[in-house]
């Protein structure tokens, strides 16, 4: 279990109804179990006085991260619709993180990247966190091989101690093996998997 503290803080990635809901355009197979993994993370955060960061994938309806338009994901995730929202039972206590709003691919909660030059951008994450002293991360949330992926990696090139969850996250699996191979480069970059 990951430990709490002020200099923690415990980042919640993408819980969405698209990824979560098996109705979700883009459902991360057993994706709802990882509800209650947060809430209950979120709780033991809170009570250790740890700062709380949920994520969110927050697409326009028109951008080259979708397939029609280019890319590679079946729509999902459009901001203000019903698949961007996270679940009912997903309790939202903490900073809320938009990322993709500007039509950006936004697969790590720290940067994102335009997907027609590859330029990159960060998010205001790295600045929120700074600000409040913190200097380790804890992950949960969706999915292992994209956002989990990114943001854990991102964190550690930018010097956050940084765990993920196992029983927290799920794996799109595009490629079978993927969500095994997202968590052996997260390890391989100094986090934790536990
Ligand atoms: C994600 C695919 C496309 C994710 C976001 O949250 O892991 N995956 N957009
Ligand atoms: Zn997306």
């Amino acid at each position: 279990m990951a430990s709490y503290d002020p200099k923690t803080a415990l980042i919640v990635v993408d819980i969405q109804n698209d990824f979560a809901d098996p109705k979700g355009s883009l459902y991360v197979r057993e994706g709802e179990k990882v509800v209650d993994v947060a809430n209950r993370e979120a709780d033991r955060a809170r009570a250790a006085g740890a700062l709380l960061v949920y994520t969110q994938d927050w697409h326009p309806e028109v951008t080259p991260h979708f397939k029609k338009f280019g890319g590679v994901w079946p729509v999902h995730c459009v901001r203000e619709t019903w698949g961007a929202q996270p679940p009912p039972r997903l309790k939202v206590d903490g900073e809320i993180l938009r990322k993709g709003t500007g039509g950006e691919d936004g697969y790590s909660g720290f940067t994102v990247q335009d997907p027609v030059d590859g330029e990159k951008k960060p998010t205001h994450l790295e600045a929120l966190l700074r600000k409040r002293g913190i200097e380790r991360v804890a992950i949960v949330g969706l999915a292992t091989d994209y956002c989990v992926k990114e943001t854990a990696l991102d964190a550690l090139r930018l010097g956050f101690a940084t765990t993920v969850l196992r029983e927290g996250v799920r794996a799109v699996n595009l490629h079978p093996g993927d969500g095994e191979r997202a968590l052996e480069e997260i390890r391989a970059a100094g986090g934790q998997v536990e």
